[in-house]
């Protein structure tokens, strides 16, 4: 298996479905390297500890963190089954940008920015990374955030272990401007 096809793999069963593959997470999403393998293995999935490591360092978004004995992995956000990263609200930028595609744009504005299936509404400290990340689902349009506001008011942030920006959702009083559309 080559490393897009691992890091995929590593997203579905620490993010979203260990169950898939019989493994248990700890409550902050945390499970045992060798359980992983092992589980892996068992399921029809395998690679090497070498290779895990080398997708964990490598990774283009370092979407997951090994323990500091190396004995444990998880992923660093994203997830979808309830998982406690631990992290501590923090003062964000006083601005940052979150990339969607153009057909969401009405129930956005209507609604403001929810999580959806995930824990946290995913903001980006730069345009560039938005743009990326609405490229995702579509025609990209990119909305910018008061985020110093929203925390002036109340609204905790925090700053996952890969930089990704997280809040609970953000209401349409905190988009700055048109959006930004993206050719
Ligand atoms: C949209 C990737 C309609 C929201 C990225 C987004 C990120 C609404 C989509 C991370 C809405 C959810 C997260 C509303 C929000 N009405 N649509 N009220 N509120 N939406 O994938 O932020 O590769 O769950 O704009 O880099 O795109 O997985 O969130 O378009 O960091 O590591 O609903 O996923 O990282 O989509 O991306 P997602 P996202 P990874």
């Amino acid at each position: 298996m080559n490393n897009t096809k691992l890091s995929k793999f590593l997203s579905y069963v620490l993010r979203h479905n260990p169950d898939s593959i019989g493994l248990t997470l700890d409550p902050q999403g945390w499970t045992s390297v060798d359980e992983l393998m092992e589980c892996a293995a068992n399921s029809g999935t395998h690679f090497t500890k070498a290779q895990l490591v080398e997708v964990v360092q490598t990774n283009d978004k370092q979407r997951f963190s090994f323990s500091d004995d190396g004995l444990r992995i998880r992923a660093n956000q994203g997830h979808s089954i309830p998982i406690d990263l631990g992290l501590e609200p923090v003062e964000p930028p006083e601005f940052l940008y979150h990339g969607t595609a153009t057909r969401f744009l009405p129930s956005i504005q209507e609604g403001g920015l929810l999580p959806q299936k995930r824990h946290h509404v995913h903001l980006s400290a730069d345009i560039e990374t938005a743009v990326k990340v609405g490229q995702r689902h579509g025609k990209v349009v990119v909305l910018k955030i008061a985020a110093a506001q929203m925390h002036i008011d109340g609204h905790p942030f925090y700053c996952s272990e890969n930089d990704v920006w997280l809040t609970d959702d953000v209401a349409p009083i905190y988009f700055i401007g048109s959006p930004i559309s993206v050719d």
